[in-house]
């Protein structure tokens, strides 16, 4: 990239004239959150997805979600700053050994997470997402058997909250589980006025000592609605963006990982940067592809969460 270009005013000018919107996710670095025409969590991003008449999707998100906004909208070109931006709660289930277990438990019903492939997707009776995973359980007959792919953390979260036994995937987001108890609570007693709060793809022990629990976009909603000064923010660090744009009198503390080595960034989502997301959308590549037979079957379930959670 020429250094002397300004990428703010070269992706606008590509938006315009090639009639392309940004969708980026709050997990994205701040400067893609600036230039995007929509900041979301999976849910909100997926349906702008499908209702949006732009003529190109440039999705700042990683690979699953990308995949999702073409599933939904095969008419439209896809693009993904970084083809590599992948998903390590997505990886957790191959597809080839999702059906295996599928197939021992034929007369379960099958719930996944939208963080998954295409390939779970299509084995999949219905799509959730953190924000609506409630609703779509409680939305099932209560005799029938759930399995719940691919996040145990978020799975257990749920099997307690609507209380319903389901059989668990046993899949976990790397981001979410180098969360530590210990410093949290060491953190809390320096600042014990601060609020704890969490999303629910942490481990159990971490869920237990939050004082709220709620999707990426519930846990924007509550920072702005509550009334305290100080939190904890449990979740990707990409969040406090908006939280602070939201609330400049307000102070948001990044929970502490387990170790100094680690760090609560996805480093998945941060492969996307400015200079990528101009690049993409200046050659149109890369492009998101998919098999259609693939794309049908995968969109099956995610038009009955779209339904659902209308
Ligand atoms: O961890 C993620 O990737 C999340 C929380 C995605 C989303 O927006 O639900
Ligand atoms: Fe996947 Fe976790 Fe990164 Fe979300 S934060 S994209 S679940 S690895």
């Amino acid at each position: 990239v020429d250094v002397r270009l300004d990428l703010f005013a070269e992706i606008e000018r590509l938006k315009k004239e090639k009639n392309a919107i940004v969708l980026a996710h709050y997990y994205q670095e701040p400067d893609i959150q600036d230039v995007a025409d929509y900041i979301g969590d999976s849910l909100g991003l997926s349906q702008q997805a499908a209702k949006t008449d732009a003529d190109i999707i440039v999705f700042a998100g990683v690979h699953f979600m990308a995949e999702t906004a073409k599933i939904l909208s095969p008419q439209k070109k896809v693009l993904l700053p970084d083809l590599k931006a992948g998903c390590s709660l997505a990886d957790s289930a191959p597809p080839e050994l999702f059906r295996k277990f599928k197939e021992k438990h034929p007369d379960h019903l099958v719930i996944s997470y939208i963080n998954c492939s295409a390939g779970i997707k299509a084995l999949s009776d219905i799509i959730c997402t953190s924000s609506n995973a409630e609703k779509i359980i409680e939305s099932v007959p209560k005799d029938q058997p759930i399995i719940f792919a691919p996040d145990r953390n978020l799975g257990a979260y749920l099997a307690k909250k609507t209380g319903r036994d389901m059989l668990l995937w046993n899949g976990a987001c790397m981001v979410h589980e180098i969360f530590s108890l210990e410093k949290i609570t060491k953190l809390k007693i320096r600042h014990p006025k601060a609020k704890v709060i969490a999303h629910p793809e942490c481990e159990a022990a971490v869920l237990d000592i939050a004082d709220y629990i709620g999707s990426t976009t519930a846990l924007l909603n509550f920072s702005k609605k509550d009334e305290a000064k100080e939190y904890i923010v449990v979740t990707e660090t990409g969040i406090l963006h908006q939280m602070q744009m939201e609330n400049p009198s307000k102070t948001f503390i990044p929970a502490p990982p387990n170790n100094a080595c680690a760090c609560n960034d996805c480093p998945h989502m941060k492969l996307n940067t400015l200079e990528k997301l101009y690049l993409c959308m200046e050659y149109e590549e890369p492009e998101i592809t998919m098999n259609e037979q693939l794309r049908i079957a995968a969109k099956k379930p995610i038009e009955r969460m779209l339904e659902i959670s209308a």
